[in-house]
């Protein structure tokens, strides 16, 4: 296909994903909730900027399940399939040609840490989307990481643009602690709904449980309901 007939079908793509998911983004707790908990300012998206239940930190802890996988660029790949019209596998560097996007957002962590103002540079899980086209029966995304994390997102919630598969944050590189070379931040959900090493995007039609859900946590992570264990 000609590169510009390709970026053509992705512009088409976004748009018709945003119209067809704006109503519902709009009425997620995190936008729409009109009494949300937690204290004081308003937020980007219009919630307090702590949480409820959140104490702030600067320090950034390092959560995993024991493993830190070391994967090479060269090696890295993006699986996109599941209920979608053109499943992909994208290189590093077709990952890095895709639109990039910078944004300040903010990251909190069940465990009860909130980390505020972090800047990241990646690729809108919005584009992604775009780029594979969901099939209208799509509902949800199970995310996969390179150390076998798994966990499930709505589209409604994945599509937010806020959403990045990020591979700088501060301007360096994505630390391998932290999930580098590229990782999933959710800012408007718990922050383990971001899978770290992120290496595969299976689009559902329906809800799949992940590895922390399976085990009690929230399917929906919304941290203004305190929205933890289901
Ligand atoms: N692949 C993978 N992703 C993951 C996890 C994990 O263990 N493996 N932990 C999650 C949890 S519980 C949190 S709070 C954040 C922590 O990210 P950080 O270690 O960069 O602070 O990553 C999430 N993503
Ligand atoms: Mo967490």
């Amino acid at each position: 296909m000609e590169e510009s007939d390709k970026l053509k079908r992705v512009v088409e793509a976004r748009m018709k994903l945003k119209a067809r998911f704006e109503d519902k983004i709009q009425s997620t707790p995190s936008v729409a909730d009109n009494k949300p908990l937690g204290s004081g300012n308003p937020n980007r998206h219009g919630m307090p900027v702590v949480p409820v239940g959140q104490v702030l930190t600067k320090k950034w802890p390092v959560l995993d399940l024991g493993i830190q996988p070391e994967i090479s660029l060269s090696e890295w790949r993006l699986v996109l399939d599941g209920e979608v019209e053109h499943p992909a596998e994208l290189t590093w560097d077709d990952f890095m040609a895709l639109p990039q996007t910078d944004d300040t957002s903010d990251f909190h962590c069940v465990t009860t840490w909130s980390k505020l103002d972090m800047n990241w540079r990646g690729v809108r899980l919005l584009d992604l989307a775009a780029l594979v086209q969901p099939k209208d029966n799509a509902t949800h995304i199970l995310c996969y990481g390179y150390d076998d994390y798994t966990t499930n997102v709505s589209l409604e919630e994945a599509l937010k643009p806020d959403v990045l598969l990020a591979h700088t944050v501060e301007g360096k590189p994505l630390p391998k602690e932290h999930g580098g070379p590229v990782r999933m931040i959710t800012p408007q959900l718990y922050a383990w709904k971001g899978s770290k090493w992120i290496n595969r995007i299976q689009f559902l039609p329906h809800n799949v449980l992940g590895f922390w859900e399976e085990r009690g946590y929230s399917s929906t992570a919304y941290p203004w309901r305190n929205d933890r264990y289901s």
